[in-house]
């Protein structure tokens, strides 16, 4: 009833020692120059700046997102760097991977025809049945785009794949892709069974095995 509600008023707080929190791993894919980077900073900081040198790295950026008043995902987003190696690195990069944003460019048909080759990628070294969110990326670019947003939207569909077109220049879309593929995170494991809210622990790593975070923060060179 209506007279539980002040005395609730704690509980839903940030601060609340019952919160669940689910950890989640998500991975960026794509050709170079895509804007693989730029998505992510943009998601996480609200900017946009200039690309990362050219060595090849492997780093990762955390975000918390609320699902609702008792729970909220951690999202661990993982990038490259540079991905002429990309190859020798794939296997540590796709461990535990729950979901993979794979990117083009609207602008660039070859990033798009690339797409092929990193299902391939993916078939050959992402856990079974990761979350998987094909994104156009630089609609600002519309005058000179490549690929038609039906182009998209029928090869994410005959793949498997959730679509969106966005821009990291601009925002567009950029927060609504990463709630999307946190929901479907969320329904995908549900329905599997892995995921068991424990307010006791107050923790849950749903698929995803004891990533030492502050040692891959030391090592994130991978080459
Ligand atoms: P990557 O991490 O996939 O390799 P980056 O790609 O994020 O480094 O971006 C590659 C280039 O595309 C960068 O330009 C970046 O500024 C640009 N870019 C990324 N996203 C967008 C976008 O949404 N719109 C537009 N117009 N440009 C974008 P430079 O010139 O630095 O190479
Ligand atoms: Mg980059």
């Amino acid at each position: 009833g209506q007279n539980l509600s002040s005395g609730n008023e704690n509980i839903s707080s940030e601060e609340t020692i019952n919160k669940t929190t689910y950890e989640f791993k998500i991975i960026l894919l794509g050709s170079i120059a895509v804007g693989k980077t730029s998505i992510l900073n943009r998601y996480i900081t609200n900017s946009f700046s200039d690309k990362c040198g050219s060595t090849i790295k492997i780093d990762f950026k955390t975000k918390i997102m609320n699902i609702n008043d008792n729970v909220r995902a951690k999202l661990h987003i993982w990038d490259t760097c540079g991905d002429e190696k990309f190859r020798a690195i794939a296997r540590g990069y796709y461990k535990d991977a729950q979901g993979i944003l794979l990117i083009y460019d609207i602008t660039k048909r070859e990033s798009f025809d690339s797409i092929i080759n990193w299902l391939n990628e993916i078939r050959n070294n992402a856990p079974k049945n990761p979350v998987l969110f094909l994104v156009g990326n630089k609609t600002d670019l519309n005058k000179e785009r490549q690929i038609p947003t039906q182009e998209g939207k029928i090869k994410a569909e005959d793949n498997g794949m959730l679509f969106t077109e966005v821009s990291a220049k601009n925002g567009d879309n950029i927060h609504i892709l990463f709630e999307k593929i946190c929901e479907a995170i969320m329904a995908s494991l549900e329905s599997s069974g892995e995921l068991k809210p424990n307010k006791e622990s107050n923790k849950i790593l749903a698929n995803f095995k004891d990533i030492d975070i502050e040692e891959k923060k030391r090592n994130n060179c991978f080459c």
